[in-house]
């Protein structure tokens, strides 16, 4: 990048007004306070089942959703709390939802890794890596064929980018131009193993050149970067110029499933959880904010976020099971079971 390029982007960056990025800041500590809680619920097993935490990589769900409308699609994967809430999500559902209760917003049947939330938009995770890839893109040819100028992003993680689909999927969104944004998470893990483990190179964004859209490489733990990314491959997006393909650069703090720490999973990671934590999302945004006026008062957005995610608990605690007859209500279509309530638009 040049110097001039490099001062026009300082520019834009200054132009995000204080209330954005308050708004950045109150996003992502709604993820990080509702998951460091769901990590103590697993530790006291009231929430069971395989729970995959995005603790440190919250910038790039938070960067990327505020930069679409709320008519806007996105797909997640296994690691989609983050997802869900910034996109939108109702936080006391998804609570209900990892204590498998029937306000959940998968009505409790699908944990973790199923959500859905399509009143905002979000439709749907899935713990098949790579799955939801070629399902944006679908999506992505359903609203250009109808020509209602929705963008629809694909979020997955850098081991999805190893499976057949995600070549075959940039393929056809680039030859058919689809509205379609793919935002890659690299954590430069795959469950535990290390990303040069897998493939000779550290490139994944080089993959957009070769179907020929754009493609770029972002640190995915500073909230404007991903903003200002997101934004500017929306705008293309609802252009008609078709996809973009996003490499965030980000690190997960916690294991790969649960709320342990995975530090005994290879010397690197050990060494470089310690250098990533320095890089904090949250507390740089934190220090950006209090940098541009000291007076911001940001103890109550804290404050208050707590007792959202002290209410989501309360609220699912309360919540009833599903009726051991109805446990398989929702699982197939055309069963006879009712629609979820926020399933039917
Ligand atoms: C097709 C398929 N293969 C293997 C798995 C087992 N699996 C679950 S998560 C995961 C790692 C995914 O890594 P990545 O895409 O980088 O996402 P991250 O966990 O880092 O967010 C694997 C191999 C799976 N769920 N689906
Ligand atoms: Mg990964």
């Amino acid at each position: 990048m040049d110097f001039q390029a490099k001062t026009e982007e300082k520019a834009t960056k200054m132009e995000l007004g204080a209330t954005l990025l308050r708004r950045f800041y109150r996003e992502m500590l709604r993820i990080r306070e509702f998951e460091e809680e769901v990590s103590n619920l697993l530790e006291g097993k009231e929430v069971q089942g395989p729970v995959h935490l995005c603790i440190g990589q919250e910038a790039v769900a938070v960067g990327v959703c505020a930069a679409l409308e709320k008519d806007d699609y996105i797909f997640g994967a296994h690691r989609s709390h983050g997802h869900y809430l910034a996109k939108g999500g109702d936080m006391r559902a998804l609570m209900a939802e990892l204590f498998g209760k029937e306000t959940g917003c998968s009505g409790g049947r699908g944990g973790s890794m199923h959500l859905v939330a399509p009143e905002v938009g979000l439709l749907g995770t899935v713990p098949i890596v790579a799955a939801t890839i070629p399902l944006a893109a679908g999506v992505a040819l359903a609203s250009q064929l109808r020509g209602d100028s929705r963008v629809t992003v694909s979020f997955f993680g850098d081991g999805a980018t190893e499976e057949g689909v995600f070549h075959e999927t940039m393929n056809f969104a680039a030859s058919r131009k689809l509205p379609v944004i793919f935002a890659c998470e690299n954590n430069y893990y795959a469950s535990h193993l290390f990303l040069l483990e897998r493939r000779t190179k550290d490139n994944i964004a080089v993959a957009a050149e070769a179907y020929g859209m754009p493609g770029s490489r972002i640190d995915g733990n500073d909230v404007v970067e991903t903003y200002l990314a997101a934004r500017a491959a929306v705008a293309r997006a609802r252009r008609g110029e078709g996809p973009t393909l996003i490499e965030f650069i980000t690190f997960r703090w916690r294991g790969h499933v649960g709320p342990s720490w995975d530090t005994d999973v290879g010397v690197t990671r050990k060494v470089d959880l310690a250098a990533w934590m320095k890089k904090d999302p949250i507390a740089r945004l934190r220090s950006e904010i209090l940098a541009r006026d000291s007076s911001m008062d940001i103890a109550s957005t804290d404050v208050e976020v707590r007792a959202e995610v002290q209410e989501a608990i309360r609220h699912a605690r309360e919540s009833r099971c599903p009726p051991t007859e109805k446990l398989t209500d929702y699982l197939f279509k055309n069963d006879g079971a009712e629609v979820l309530p926020n399933a039917g638009n």
